[in-house]
């Protein structure tokens, strides 16, 4: 990395470590409106119905599922670029907890296990990174809409931010983050990921860029507005929406 790069870099780090702190309270604050939350009975009959699921639903209808690859297209692992940055955090997949919080309704923490306990998708897609390399690989995991049914994110949420154990952070526009095909997944060619990939747990999609797609993922939040840190990258000049 280009030492200019570098400096840069750890100014969003430390920025970034601000925008985790203004993350943290916004999920506290999240706790807080969740503990006096309204009951169905005090809602008009309709409102009752679950609303974001309504809208999970029309944003993940409205968007197209990638074509994929057949089984016998993966390519071999060494294939695949390891792409990180800086360090490689080692992270114990028992004590792993991932922070799903923001403007939701009910904020979250789940172990790995919870995580294997909730429906299994599997893709076969293209990842391509903008250094010039592109690799067909199977990812298995948790749909990040199935995260968002769980956490009911309001009704005002636009955006998704990701922290990474690393340092890195990314932020995704809400119908992305919703799409059927982006996954939080935590197995790779059929086997458990790897720590060089991300493991416990990293975003895959078939509609982002490389770089958008976040490995060793702790905190996923719900937003409604971009923060002046929008992505490790995108902070040094990539574009934003990164999209395939
Ligand atoms: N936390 C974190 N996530 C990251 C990166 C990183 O440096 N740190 N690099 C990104 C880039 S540029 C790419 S192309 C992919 C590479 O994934 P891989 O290392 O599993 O091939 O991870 C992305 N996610
Ligand atoms: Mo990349």
């Amino acid at each position: 990395m280009f030492d200019r790069q570098r400096v840069a870099y750890l100014k969003m780090h430390n920025l970034s470590r601000r925008q985790m702190l203004q993350w943290s309270g916004l999920s506290g604050m999240g706790m807080l409106l969740g503990s006096c939350g309204t009951t169905l009975l005090s809602e008009p009959i309709g409102q009752a119905f679950d609303p974001f699921n309504a809208r999970i639903n029309a944003l993940m209808q409205s968007q197209k599922p990638v074509p994929e690859f057949p089984a016998s297209a993966i390519e071999p692992d060494d294939k695949l670029l390891i792409n990180t940055f800086d360090i490689t955090p080692q992270i114990d997949p028992l004590k792993f907890q991932l922070a799903v919080n923001g403007d939701v309704d009910n904020p979250l923490v789940l172990k790995l296990a919870d995580l294997q306990k909730l429906p299994l998708t599997s893709m076969t897609i293209r990842h391509v990174c903008v250094e010039g390399w592109a690799a067909i690989v199977q990812w298995g995991g948790v749909r990040l809409s199935e995260l968002a049914r769980l956490a009911q994110p309001k009704a005002t949420v636009k955006y998704v931010y990701f922290k990474s154990a690393d340092g890195y952070y990314e932020s995704w526009d809400l119908a992305s983050a919703l799409h059927p095909q982006t996954l939080m997944v935590y197995q790779r060619n059929g086997r458990p990921l790897a720590v060089e990939n991300g493991a416990p747990l990293r975003l895959a999609s078939p509609i982002k860029l490389g770089y958008k797609q976040s490995k060793w993922v702790t905190q996923i939040t719900f937003v409604e507005r971009l923060m002046p840190a929008k992505g490790y990258w995108e902070d040094l000049g990539y574009e934003w929406f990164g999209g395939l």
